[in-house]
Formats: structure tokens, sequence, C-alpha cells
């Protein structure tokens, strides 16, 4: 025994030498590109981004990139991954088995096999414990997987991982502008760079103006409003799962309350533009509004288009028209009864606040959804049955359609139908639930005394512009030629919220502040009651202020909002940043664009009209010390834009219901009226006919 112990100890002894010493040569073998964390700044980490995603359908240019991509062997050191080299190896083993989707073929998150293929990527990339690891990593499968797939999974490990903190992700209009412009921009861009001369061309909305839709269409085709929609995608995936690293607070509550702000936010623009508001899609009836994309994928051809008023088909390999309208059935039979099933039978209350967050992950539906298999996933697979009408049973090999990328969804028409079909499912919950009471609605000792605006409400467009010279090739030794997009924008004029609040506590408090905005009267010009016009309000902001005993004045900005993002830096503004600071020229610091996820600040109100839109304006103070999850509450702005996108990777800044206090049914208005801690005041906002330029 005491020999053979010995021969063990001596046997691993010479085993942890050949380990040590194999060590350094499999490192300096491996890692050329990029050598250990330490000193890695975030400029060097900004840099590195800003490397991978220039002309990220051709191969990499810089050397310290193309070194890795050459050399880095993912295999070699399973001690870099937190997960043991699980995701590496599978990965790799995928690679060498050929089973990965080609280059320069369209991808789609909603396609089931690309999906894999991107999680594989984002595992490898979240699994990394070291900024070398996920750099070098990176670099390598730049040239192995599937751009698309490339672009997905980096964009969601930056976001997600701890090593991506502080980076500032590339507007995706300037990295993959295909999604975000149209055919005729795209094919005059291609001209100018094959003549070698610069170009700036007019990107013209989807349409003519025999098409009512084309009204609105600079809602749906906004690069800002797309970039939100798919960001806040990336930031709540449904695929998500707790392993990764967190908890994503109240994901399905977020995903009902940021779609019902979509949807109540294009009504506005409706209104505003002499539409009735969107009425809601039903699998029985015919698809109204048909849509022409006029938009190309940079590799698969065009976005297939539908004629008007088609009647819905069942979808090869996706789904019946029945099985949604069954899933449907259960969900609502669900909310009827006031509780769900789990998956083992289990009964889970929804007749509460907590309700809202279940009945959102069940209809989206993620990987958080108690039960899949019986509930389905109503949302997730309407967008592919949507996407795929133009070519329901696969016989012309058209491309998906625009509903199935989250960069593309919101100008096609139905995508609003659609979502009002699910938000009125939220809403039958809600509007279930019992309304609340003087008591809970009070915040004793606090009165509004008036509320008010510093300037003009008053809209207007702009023209903007963004780089496209990630949409064309390159070819070696050719430099690149100025390529832009010139796009028409809603904006503001900027203004501040102005508030008189008395406190008669005696002592300091902590107030939640709820301002919303909501259209007054419906297109034929009747005035909405209070409680069916709450469901159109739009969230402008809400925030944390510590009350002083007595008459407070509190000033808002409306640049402030924590519903809105400013504009992303230009990819090159970032490049040049980065560039700077990594040759020692100053710091790379942008914390005010840490996030990607929330409405454009521009477009914080919606259109006026000429003469004035009527809107009510409403503020609720209610009880922070109550609401506030974070005890900063008060100091912090959470991440900027945490209303509609949570605060990044922590709990949800407010405890209440989104949408709180006008979420529930308010079936006697007196209940508000006798409340001291709420105001409602009626504005106008206007909208300026002639266009400004930036
Ligand atoms: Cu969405």
């Amino acid at each position: 025994m005491g020999t053979s112990s010995l021969t063990m100890k001596v046997l691993v002894l010479i085993a942890l030498v050949a380990f040590a010493t194999a060590l350094p040569s499999t490192s300096s073998d491996n890692l050329d590109g990029f050598q250990g964390d330490a000193g890695v700044s975030l400029a060097k980490k900004q840099q590195d981004i800003n490397r991978l995603l220039w002309k990220v359908y051709e191969p990499l240019k810089f050397d310290n990139l193309k070194n890795a991509a050459k050399s880095f062997n993912p295999l070699a050191d399973a001690s870099m991954y937190n997960d043991g080299g699980k995701a590496i190896h599978h990965l790799v083993r995928e690679l060498r088995d050929n089973r990965l989707l080609q280059q320069q073929h369209w991808f789609s998150l909603f396609n089931k096999r690309h999906r894999e293929e991107a999680l594989e990527l984002f595992e490898v990339l979240i699994s990394c414990k070291t900024w070398t690891c996920f750099i070098n990593n990176a670099a390598y499968w730049h040239e192995r997987v599937n751009e698309g797939e490339f672009v997905y999974a980096l964009y969601t490990a930056v976001i997600h991982s701890e090593l991506g903190r502080g980076v500032i992700l590339p507007p995706l209009y300037e990295v993959t502008p295909h999604m975000f412009t149209n055919s005729e921009v795209i094919q005059q861009a291609y001209t100018a760079k094959m003549r070698n001369t610069p170009g700036k061309f007019e990107m013209k909305f989807t349409g003519t103006k025999k098409n009512k839709e084309q009204r609105i269409a600079y809602f749906g085709e906004d690069i800002g409003m797309n970039v939100h929609h798919v960001t806040w995608h990336m930031d709540y995936p449904f695929w998500w799962k707790d392993s990764y690293g967190y908890h994503l607070d109240r994901k399905g509550e977020l995903f009902f309350w940021s779609h019902h702000q979509l949807t109540v936010r294009f009504d506005a623009e409706r209104l505003s533009n002499w539409l009735d508001v969107v009425d809601e899609l039903h699998w029985e009836r015919p698809i109204v509004e048909g849509f022409a994309p006029q938009t190309t994928y940079k590799y698969g051809g065009d976005f297939p288009a539908r004629p008007d008023n088609i009647e819905f088909e069942d979808v090869h390999g996706v789904a019946r028209v029945r099985d949604m309208i069954i899933t449907e059935r259960r969900i609502r039979d669900a909310i009827a009864h006031g509780y769900i099933r789990d998956q083992d039978g289990n009964i889970i209350d929804i007749m509460n606040d907590k309700g809202i967050d279940k009945l959102g992950d069940i209809i989206e539906s993620s990987l958080y959804s108690p039960n899949v298999q019986y509930y389905g996933q109503l949302h997730n697979l309407a967008h592919i049955v949507l996407g795929r009408q133009s070519d329901p049973h696969g016989k012309y090999n058209m491309p998906p359609g625009v509903m199935e990328h989250f960069e593309t969804a919101t100008r096609d028409p139905s995508f609003f139908r659609l979502h009002k079909y699910m938000d009125n499912i939220f809403k039958e919950h809600k509007d279930s639930l019992t309304p609340y009471t003087k008591e809970e609605l009070d915040f004793a000792g606090v009165s509004v005394e008036n509320i008010g605006i510093d300037g003009e409400l008053k809209t207007y467009f702009e023209d903007y512009e963004f780089d496209l010279r990630n949409a064309v090739d390159s070819a070696d030794g050719v430099g690149d030629v100025e390529l832009k997009a010139n796009i028409h924008r809603l904006n503001h004029r900027k203004f501040s919220f102005v508030a008189d609040v008395n406190n008669n506590n005696g002592g300091p408090v902590l107030a939640t502040l709820r301002l919303f905005l909501c259209p007054r009267y419906d297109n034929n010009g009747e005035e909405y009651s209070f409680d069916e016009g709450r469901w159109n309000c739009i969230e402008l902001d809400k925030f944390w202020k510590k009350l002083t005993p007595g008459g407070n004045r509190i000033v808002r900005k409306s640049t402030d909002s924590s519903v809105t993002v400013p504009d992303i830096p230009p990819f090159q503004t970032l490049i040049d940043a980065a560039d700077q600071a990594v040759a020692g020229n100053g710091e790379f610091h942008m914390p005010e664009h840490q996030r990607s996820c929330g409405i454009p600040n521009r477009m914080l109100l919606p259109k006026g009209k000429e003469q004035g839109m009527d809107f009510a304006l409403i503020l609720a103070v209610t009880d922070g010390s109550y609401d506030a999850t974070h005890s900063d509450a008060a100091e912090s702005e959470h991440g900027g834009s945490h209303a509609l996108c949570g605060s990044h990777g922590e709990v949800y800044p407010d405890r209440r219901p989104m949408g709180f206090p006008l979420d529930r049914r308010i079936p006697d208005r007196r209940v508000y009226d006798e409340t001291t801690n709420f105001k409602l005041t009626i504005v106008k906002v206007y909208h300026e006919e002639h266009d400004h330029d930036l």
C-alpha cells in the first residue's frame, strides 16, 4: 500500500512538472495576437471591438486580430473558460464536422439551427475568464462562423459579459447597414464604390402616398427605433438561461411593457397623421396591410413582399394557423381562471402584481416560461408565421421576411397589428385585477400643486447622416470612399417638465415621479374616457427625488428621461476615440452611451400637429420609500433608460408594476380626483412643418 501510494505521488509530480513546462510554450505558440490581461484598458477593448466589427463581412485586417485568427488554439487551455471548456469543445467539434452555416449566407435568430450556432459562440465568449480569451476567440471565430451569427454572438456577449463593461457597441445601422436601409440606397452605394467617388444618398421611406400606412413609415423605419428594438431583445433574450451569470429581473413584464409602449407610441403617431389607431391581428381574418420592404439582404436576395388582404396559411415546418389559435385560447383561459399551470401541474396564481411577469414569459415565450409545452410560443411563432406568408410552403426558396429579424420587424405594419393583438391579451389580464384603492394610491402628506412645461412641446423633422462604408465590399489596395445615407427623422425641441410639490410630512421623503402623456381624442375627435384613455398613455419619464418639507419645485429636463437614450456615437467617432486613447491621448470614457436600449431621446414626444395636438399630461407622485428597490434611487439614473430596459444586471429600480398607477381599471375616477398626489393637465404638442437641418 505504502509503496504504491508513493509511486502515485511521484507520477502526479512528474505530470505536474510536465504540465507546467508545457504551459509557456503552448501559450506563446497560440496567443500571438493577444497576451495577458494585465493592463487591458477600456480603450484597448473598445479598439478591439471596433476592429472586429469594421467590415465584418471581410477577413480581418488588423495584424493582432489576424494573427489570433490564424494561430490561436481555442482548445489549448481549458482553464481560461469558466465552464471547463465545455462550450468551446462543442463548437470546435461542430466546425470539424463541417456542420456550421457557411459564411455569406443570411442569418435569422428565429431559425433554430442559426440560433443554436450563434448561441454556441455566445456561450464560448461568455465563459471566458479574461479579455485575452474573449478577444482571441472572437478573432478566431470571426473567420469561421457565419457573419450574422458572429455579430449577434459578439453583441450579446459584450452586453452580458463582465469583460465587456464600458465598451460601446457601434450603432448596428453602421455595422450591418443592409438591415436598416433600402435596396436603392445600397445599390447607389455600390455604384459609388465601384466608381471610386464619394456619395450621399437620400433614404426614402417605403411605399407611396397611395398607401396611408406610409404616413407613419418614419416611425417603423426609424434607425434609432430599430436599434432600440433589436437591442431590447439582446438585453432580454428569449433564450436566456440564468446559468449565464444572472437573473434578468422582470423580463416577462418588461416584454409586455416595452412592447406596449411601442404600440401606444405607434398609435399616437397615427392619430397625429389622421389615422385610426391600429387594429389587432386576427388569425381567421385577412391580414389587411401588405408590405413591400424594398430591402435587400447582404447575402440572400431581397426581403419578400406580401400583398394586401391575404388569408393566413399554415407555415410548413413552423406552425399551423390552428395551433396559433389553440395557443391563444390556452393563454386566455389561464387569464380567465386567474392562474397558470406549470409543467409539473402546479398552480401559479396570477391575480396579483407578479402575474404579468409570468404571462410575459409565457406569451413571448422565453425559457423563463413555466410551461412552454402547454402555452406554446405565441410571439416568437407569430413572427415567423407572419414573416413567411409570402412563401408559406417554401416553394420559392425565399429568405425570411422582415418580421423574422428584430432589426427590420417594425417596418412592416403587421408588426403593430401583431403586437396590438398580444397587448390586448395582456390588458385582458390587467383589467381582470381589482382596481387600486385610495389607500394604495395615496402618498400621505404629499400634494402636487402644479405641473407644466418650461419651453415648447414642438416636434419637427431633421436630416441625419449615417455611414454606409460597411455596406460595400473592399478590394486590397483600394481605399474607402465616403458613403453616407441621409435620412429624415423625427426630433423635438428640448423642454423641461416642471412640478410644484408640497411635502407636509415634517421631514424629507423620497418620492417617485411618474410622468405620462396620453392622447386626448381618437381619430374622429371623440374624447377618450379616463378608463379607456389610460391604455394609450405614453410613459415619458420616471425618476426619484427627495422632497424637503414644504414646497418643492422640481425641474426635469427632457434629455434626462429614463425611457430614452441619446444618439449612439457614429462608428467613426468610436474608432477615433478608442485609437486616440490607445495612443495615449486622453481616456476612452463615454458613460452616457452605455446602453443602446431605449427610445431615441429625439422621439420622446410623439409627432404633434401644426395647430397643436391635445394630450393629457399626468404626474403621479408615489411613496419612494416603498417603490424604490435601490437605496440610491434619488442619486442614480440606473443606467439611463431603466423604465423600458431595466437596470442592467440588477433588480428593476421600481417595485410597482410597470405602468402604475394607470395599469388597472379605473371604474370610478373620483378615487384619482380625491388623491392629492396626482395631477392632470392638458397640453398641446405642435409640429413644425418645414424641415430643420442638424
Ligand atoms: Cu419585439
